[in-house]
């Protein structure tokens, strides 16, 4: 689903943005396939947690970086109209990929709860920018519907949250707590926030219960103080070989990989990249002509 100003704007006056039906119900069903390539179901999990205990040894022992197996999966973090949104809200389209993470939330082993919190913190070397100069764009998309229940994403909109000094990135446990906004939807939804937001997660009201997300990080790039994942540190992973194979030249631009017309391109490189990654169309590296434009 196309993400229209209207929603742009709400993430710059309130700091966030719930929109649902963003999946198609397709886009949806193949993703859910490929997420539980890496996480037991509802079903699997409950019918026998003892065997699943490495996903709730802590808060975050389901979260997992991607790219994951599952192509229908991986693709969700870039997803066109994903990737428009974040583009007009970054103001750029040379855009940065920072992270790409899949979360799997299971009720009753762990506590999820979590004391507000910016997510600047563990995305940014330094603090952002007061008048939002080189915003970071962070989302999660609803993998499995998502009610007061189900552990949903705590928000404080910014006409709260902006009066509380931006360092320390975290408050007291409880605090604020009676201002928040619960991010609830049905699966297929994305929530949008940027990261000098303050939120949290939650803890499960209700069990057995679940909660599924993949979650997509996006700046301008070229400013390296900002950040999180390393893309060439996974490049040995089977998943990034699926990524180069099957992504476009777009697609791939957005972990790093120059575009077309790039000088990094001649015909050593073109064939010894052909070589890495078995498979990969690399003929529109070998016309200069095709490179999208990536000015503001
Ligand atoms: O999982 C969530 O709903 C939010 C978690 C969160 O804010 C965090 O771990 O930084």
């Amino acid at each position: 689903m196309h993400l229209g100003d209207d929603v742009l704007d709400r993430i710059r006056t309130e700091g966030y943005a719930v929109v649902e039906g963003f999946l198609t119900a397709d886009e949806l069903a193949a993703a859910r396939e490929g997420l539980f390539d890496e996480f037991p179901t509802h079903e699997q999990y409950f019918a026998e947690p003892e065997r699943y205990v490495h996903v709730v040894a802590h808060q975050f022992a389901g979260l997992r970086v991607g790219p994951f197996r599952s192509w229908p999966l991986t693709r969700l973090a870039f997803h066109p109209d994903l990737v428009d949104a974040a583009e007009r809200f970054c103001g750029t389209t040379d855009l940065d990929l920072y992270k790409i993470e899949l979360w799997a939330k299971y009720s009753g082993a762990v506590d999820y709860d979590q004391a507000h919190h910016r997510d600047y913190g563990n995305h940014h070397l330094l603090v952002p920018r007061a008048d939002r100069r080189w915003p970071q764009l962070t989302t999660f998309i609803l993998l499995s519907d998502v009610t007061e229940h189900d552990a949903p994403t705590k928000v404080i909109p910014r006409s709260i949250g902006d009066d509380v000094p931006l360092w320390p990135d975290r408050l007291a446990p409880g605090e604020l707590h009676e201002h928040e906004v619960a991010v609830t939807g049905p699966a297929g939804s994305i929530f949008l926030y940027t990261t000098d937001v303050l939120h949290r997660g939650s803890a499960f009201t209700g069990h057995p219960r679940s909660r599924f997300a993949l979650l997509a990080d996006y700046m301008a790039r070229g400013n390296p103080w900002m950040g999180k994942v390393s893309w060439p540190g996974a490049a040995l992973h089977p998943a990034i070989r699926t990524l180069m194979v099957h992504a476009t030249p777009r697609e791939r631009h957005l972990f790093g990989v120059p575009l077309p017309g790039h000088e990094y391109w001649d015909e050593q490189t073109l064939h010894d990249v052909a070589l890495r990654y078995p498979g990969i169309d690399l003929t529109p590296y070998t016309s200069p002509d095709t490179s999208p434009d990536t000015s503001p």
